[in-house]
């Protein structure tokens, strides 16, 4: 087809031509506008007295269900009203890093009302290790009833540390990187070492340093890595890990988490399924006050390297991908990893939305002082951050040029 121009701008009577420049000042404005909106955030405080907030999860209507590390599920008001403590838990280990940890919607949840939660779960002695539970919550959300405990890590150990603790729900490879794809049955936890068990995280036989993936019901997926493997527990996905403390799928179906390094080292990995991360044969970590671990290696054969490693470590806890353009093209398609060390959240860009690697990091939130425990896209396509401390906040980032 020839090339036709729409417009003949000598023929046009002026005041077509004012009205025609208004429209492009319009069109200029409002992009500087959107890139002013990408510049900054305004935590808004949704409730606070929360005792050691864990995870949060977005209920159908609005409403938010809270874990507490001592052992409570809470279930937030829109207007921050905190509720009694949701009955029917199981009996929890809290102490140390343990307690009631990650929660979980399940993706048909507005149909069936099923939820997943990880906590320490206790054993004969003072042994306890991650457990992940499947339960059913009340229409009036003050009970959980059909507890299952779909997974208990093995071994069980006498350990207040290292429970790592998150959850994934898997979901097919989407269409295309905006779009989520369906979920697919099945569930990935991932599992710290126990601190003083470093070693295991490098053996099959147990669960310690592991990512594993079980259908919802327990059962083992016939594709898992490991099936094959003599001695190998066969719901192990990956190994190699020390202490992971987030975890998200990207929109293409990846599993993207990340772990606590020891001095240094605290690492995002991409677990693929049968790979060895290396802990504690390779780290771009040191022991606590200094000296090498193991033989000091930062790489070896058969051993993945991270996508990204901080050191010094700023303890990163949750973790989420901005799937919405609520705060400006720029921020979408980016990670967001909170800080409990150093108390802020962590803004990641990266060479390509959803994938690639690090470009830059922003601290947000920093004024705050607070650590940054979780963070999550709300259904309103907002973040919400929850803040580690015994008076702990649920806040949301409203942005703000
Ligand atoms: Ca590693």
């Amino acid at each position: 087809m020839p090339f036709e121009p729409v417009i003949d701008i000598i023929k046009w009577p002026v005041a077509q031509w004012i009205r025609v420049q208004a429209a492009i000042v319009l069109i200029v404005l409002s992009s500087l506008l959107q890139a002013a909106v990408a510049q900054g955030v305004r935590p808004e405080t949704l409730a606070s007295g929360l005792q050691n907030p864990w995870a949060v999860a977005f209920l159908p209507d609005g409403r938010f269900l809270v874990s507490e590390r001592a052992g409570r599920l809470r279930v937030v008001e829109p207007g921050g009203k905190v509720g009694p403590a949701v009955q029917g838990l199981p009996e929890v280990a809290s102490g140390g890093q343990g307690g009631l940890l990650d929660v979980l919607l399940d993706a048909d949840f507005a149909n069936n009302q099923v939820l997943y939660f990880c906590f320490s779960e206790p054993g004969a002695g003072q042994t306890n290790s991650t457990a992940l539970a499947r339960a059913t919550l009340s229409a009036d959300l003050t009970r959980l009833g059909d507890v299952k405990v779909i997974f208990s890590q093995k071994p069980k150990f006498a350990s207040s540390l290292h429970f790592g603790c998150r959850i994934v729900e898997s979901r097919a490879r989407g269409l295309n990187a905006k779009v989520d794809g369906k979920a697919d049955g099945k569930l990935f936890l991932m599992l710290g070492e126990r601190f003083s068990r470093a070693m295991d995280a490098q053996l099959l036989g147990n669960h310690h340093g592991k990512t594993v993936r079980i259908n919802k019901d327990g059962s083992v997926p016939p594709d898992n890595p490991f099936l094959n493997r003599a001695g190998a527990l066969p719901e192990i996905w990956s190994y190699g890990h020390r202490n992971p403390q987030g975890a998200t799928l990207a929109p293409d179906g990846t599993l993207w988490m990340h772990e606590h390094g020891p001095q240094g080292g605290d690492e995002i990995n991409l677990p693929r399924a049968g790979g060895n991360y290396g802990w504690p044969v390779i780290t771009y970590g040191e022991n606590y006050g200094g000296g090498k671990i193991g033989d000091g290696l930062t790489a070896q054969a058969g051993m993945e390297q991270p996508l990204h490693h901080w050191t010094p470590s700023i303890a990163p806890s949750g973790m989420a991908f901005l799937t919405s353009d609520r705060y400006g093209k720029a921020w979408q398609g980016n990670l967001f990893v909170g800080s409990l060390k150093f108390a802020y959240l962590n803004r990641m860009e990266l060479s390509a939305p959803y994938s690639g690697t690090v470009l830059r990091e922003t601290k947000l939130l920093g004024e705050m002082g607070e650590r940054i425990r979780d963070v999550r896209q709300g259904p309103d396509g907002l973040l919400y951050v929850l803040t580690d401390s015994s008076n702990g906040k649920l806040i949301r980032l409203v942005p703000a040029p």
